[in-house]
């Protein structure tokens, strides 16, 4: 049965390139799918947190996900922390996958920097419980951006190794479905989970510097788009955007190269739910002087609402709370459910 789960982490600083990458999705996606959509604190504590400046971005990252318009009954909205199967799981998978397999995520390798030795084991172990998170529900489908793809990957490697290791034990209970793995049918009790990634802009690139993703760490506050933005600070970020100074081209093949400017159309064409090339169509031969001021009315013009929705929820953050607490019930039922499974599969006594 199809399922969509995701999270976003609550680090703050929530951008352009998480809501174009991710979150726009989850929103198209919640009409033709039971949805999850996960808050997940557990992993922004792999790296130092403030305590009260974590809940407080918890509750930021629900109240966007309600203001792009995510409906909390028909779908769960939830905070990770809450449902505690996924801290259980994370640590069956850490058990299940292997160090080689870790070693080569890059991400680890992004965040830990040049001091890996000071990193702490949880950065480490993080894609073992972002597997966790998406089949303790058994979820067949990840909206995420370009840059989580390594982690998807890992996400069924860890899915087959079970279902491989436990073939004999998950027929015996009855408890698997039939898959597909290349041209075999098998038996496992883990989906092979399929990313979703979005559309003309899988990765938004900084407004600095076109070769280097939007980012919520990223020390330049020019570099990203932040929904809390207001429509002054979203035209002066896009008109301090860095460019070159040749007009656009008249394809979209001839942006190769041109880092920056691609990313500035691959912008307009994800938030005007448009191809790139209709975008390049429309713009070729301008000058950015004139493609900047029309892409941040547009940026304006979609994200104002999103911020102002965002402000309304935030004023309440007891009405927050009760959602989330609501949205972790009904994620445990599920959670709950499938852990009895794993449990017994593993033989790990529980009766
Ligand atoms: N630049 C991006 N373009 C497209 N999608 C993006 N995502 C993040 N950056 C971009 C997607 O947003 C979702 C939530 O991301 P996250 O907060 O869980 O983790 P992250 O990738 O670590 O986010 P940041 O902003 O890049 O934070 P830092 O600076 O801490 O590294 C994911 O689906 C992600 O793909």
């Amino acid at each position: 049965e199809p399922r969509v789960f995701s999270g976003v982490q609550p680090t703050g600083n929530l951008h352009l390139g998480n809501y174009l990458g991710a979150i726009k999705q989850f929103v198209k996606l919640q009409d033709s799918f039971p949805c999850l959509y996960c808050v997940v604190d557990l992993h922004a504590i792999t790296v130092p947190q403030n305590p009260v400046e974590l809940e407080n971005a918890i509750r930021d990252i629900a109240a966007a996900y309600l203001a792009a318009g995510i409906d909390p009954k028909k779908h769960i909205i939830f905070n990770q922390s809450r449902v505690r199967q996924h801290t259980e799981l994370a640590w069956i998978f850490n058990c299940i996958a292997r160090m080689g397999w870790l070693n080569r995520m890059t991400q680890f390798k992004e965040k830990a920097g040049k001091d890996r030795e000071a990193a702490s084991v949880g950065l480490f172990a993080y894609p073992s419980l972002m597997a966790a998170d998406i089949l303790l529900y058994r979820a067949t489908h990840v909206p995420v951006g370009d840059d989580q793809k390594q982690h998807i990957e890992l996400t069924r490697d860890i899915a087959q190794k079970f279902n491989n290791d436990y073939s004999d034990r998950i027929a015996e209970l009855g408890v698997g479905v039939e898959m597909k793995v290349g041209d075999e049918t098998v038996n496992g009790f883990f989906p092979l989970t399929e990313p979703l990634i979005g559309g003309e802009a899988p990765r938004i690139m900084s407004l600095r510097d076109g070769t280097k993703k939007m980012s919520k760490s990223d020390p330049s506050d020019l570099s990203r788009i932040a929904l809390k933005d207001d429509a002054d600070t979203i035209a002066k970020k896009i008109r301090k955007a860095k460019t070159d100074t040749e007009p656009l081209p008249d394809t979209v093949e001839a942006l190769a190269g041109r880092p920056e400017a691609e990313n500035l159309v691959s912008i307009y064409a994800a938030l005007s739910g448009t191809t790139r090339s209709r975008v390049i169509e429309e713009f070729a031969g301008k000058q950015f002087s004139v493609f900047k001021p029309a892409l941040a009315d547009l940026a304006v013009e979609q994200i104002a609402p999103i911020t102002a929705e965002m402000r309304r929820y935030s004023s309440d953050p007891g009405h927050i709370d009760a959602i989330l607490r609501d949205g972790g019930e009904r994620a445990s039922e599920i959670a709950e459910k499938n852990m009895v499974h794993v449990r017994d599969i593993m033989g790990l006594l529980n009766r």
